[in-house]
């Protein structure tokens, strides 16, 4: 079977890769893409913040679990951006977002970043160190939503 695993590892390659190259059949379908990767992070995220905030009692096998998915989901959202797509449906993406887009990129960046220190932070079993990542990387969502997102 040598033959098949460089095969495999193409596989795997491509499949990672395809967010970030993701074409859409529609405008309609990038601006619901975007918003329901955004969703499904953010109610992921959101349980990890009622822990933090003690709203729900501290599980450490569930922060990561969730952490998890929210590492996997900041990935997403980016390919959504299509060009074009800044007055399609209920967005409420700034215009911004496309005239701006190597400031846009960067809090993209820094969201993909701090949640992976979220991730490795829940991996950790503390509690503390849970909440300074949570926060951190809350931080990354509040920044980019006040330069980029319409109220
Ligand atoms: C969340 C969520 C956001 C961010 C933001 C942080 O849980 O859904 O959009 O955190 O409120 O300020």
């Amino acid at each position: 079977m040598r033959f098949f695993a460089p095969l495999a590892v193409v596989a795997a390659a491509v499949a990672f890769a395809a967010p970030a190259s993701a074409q859409f059949a529609k405008p309609e379908d990038a601006v619901k893409y975007r918003q329901n990767a955004l969703f499904v992070m953010a109610q992921h995220f959101g349980r990890i913040g009622a822990m933090v905030n003690g709203k729900a009692p501290y599980d450490a096998k569930a922060a990561v679990e969730n952490a998890e998915i929210v590492n996997v989901m900041a990935r997403l959202p980016w390919a959504g951006f299509v060009a074009g797509t800044d007055k399609v449906g209920n967005t409420k993406a700034k215009s911004e977002i496309w005239s701006e887009q190597v400031k846009f990129k960067e809090h993209n960046d820094k969201l993909v970043g701090e949640s992976a220190k979220l991730l490795a932070a829940a991996k950790t079993n503390n509690l503390d160190n849970l909440k300074a990542a949570f926060g951190a990387t809350a931080g990354t969502c509040k920044a980019c939503h006040d330069d980029f997102r319409n109220r």
